[in-house]
């Protein structure tokens, strides 16, 4: 049996080949080693800002410019930055999972489009994305240029742009919490990756796995909010730990170069 490197169990890697039905979810822990900073870590975003401060249509309306340019600094880091062998082995994961005639689907609460950049395919963005803007009055898709001297507003309307994302008190996309609901509740195996588990409803569906029968393991290098709720606790950072787990499971993992299929 592969003795593997990491502090995960023979019973994880037992359960992920004997599973039908795999879901992920993942929170900015798994873009941590891309370089993008997490919210509620040490030298995380939050310690900067506070949320409520930027990521709710209140403190957008109250100071669009402020916010637009929080969305504009976050979407260079992001342009500047690579997915890292986390995002990638839950790629070849999702492939291995599928290639045996299973049901894989990833769950991220980033909005950095990194998973789909790494490959991932069944894939829904819980909380939006900062990769495209639109117009709060027309809803138009936006270009966001270089922020000059006040609010980027619509080319059509005039109305104010806004990135993407979903932000505190608003509804998240349904059918992607629709479709990650279900898949929590009908995994063999469910893992989350890289998240503290403090912001709902997305921290609820390892919960929801879990009260379903599948087997849930977070992968962490600290306990999340739930960690006492669940089977196993994979102290390590993902990048680290997920390509070792797809490694005992044989899955060739996709190189940084390699061409999409
Ligand atoms: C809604 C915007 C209702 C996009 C974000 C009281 C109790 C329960 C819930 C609530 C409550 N009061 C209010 C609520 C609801 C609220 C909420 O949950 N608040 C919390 C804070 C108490 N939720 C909402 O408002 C949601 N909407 O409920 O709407 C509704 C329904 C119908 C109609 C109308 C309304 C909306 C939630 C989405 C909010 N948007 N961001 C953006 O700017 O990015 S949330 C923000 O936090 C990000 O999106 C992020 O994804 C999310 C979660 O953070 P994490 O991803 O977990 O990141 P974090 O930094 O916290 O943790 C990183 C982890 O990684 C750490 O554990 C660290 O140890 C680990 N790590 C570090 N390095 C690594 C690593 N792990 C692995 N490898 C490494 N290398
Ligand atoms: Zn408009």
């Amino acid at each position: 049996m592969h003795q593997p490197l990491y502090p995960f169990s023979d019973t994880l890697v037992r359960r992920l080949r004997e599973a039908e039905r795999v879901a992920v979810l993942t929170g900015a822990g798994i873009s941590a080693e891309s370089g993008v900073p997490t919210f509620r870590d040490p030298d995380g975003l939050w310690q900067k800002f506070r949320p409520e401060e930027l990521a709710n249509v209140e403190a957008f309306l109250d100071n669009p410019t402020l916010v637009q340019g929080w969305y504009a600094h976050r979407r260079a880091v992001v342009e500047d930055v690579a997915p890292n062998d986390g995002h990638r082995a839950l790629a070849a994961l999702e492939r291995w999972v599928v290639g045996r005639g299973g049901e894989f689907l990833l769950a991220t609460q980033n909005v950095d489009g990194l998973h789909r950049r790494a490959g991932s395919e069944s894939l829904v963005e819980l909380h939006g994305t900062i990769t495209r803007s639109h117009c709060i009055d027309c809803h138009a898709p936006a270009h966001e240029s270089a922020l000059e001297a006040g609010p980027l507003t619509c080319e059509n309307c005039g109305g104010l742009v806004r990135p993407d994302v979903v932000w505190f008190g608003e509804a998240l996309p349904e059918e992607a919490i629709g479709r990650a609901t279900e898949a929590a509740a009908m995994a063999d195996v469910y893992l989350s990756v890289g998240t503290s588990s403090v912001v709902y409803p997305a921290a609820g569906l390892p919960q929801i796995a879990r009260q379903s029968g599948a087997y849930v393991a977070e992968v962490n290098p600290e306990p999340s909010d739930i960690a006492w709720r669940l089977h196993e606790q994979v102290r390590g950072r993902a990048g680290d730990i997920l390509p070792e787990i797809v490694g005992a499971l044989g899955a060739a993992m996709p190189r940084p170069d390699e061409p999409l299929p």
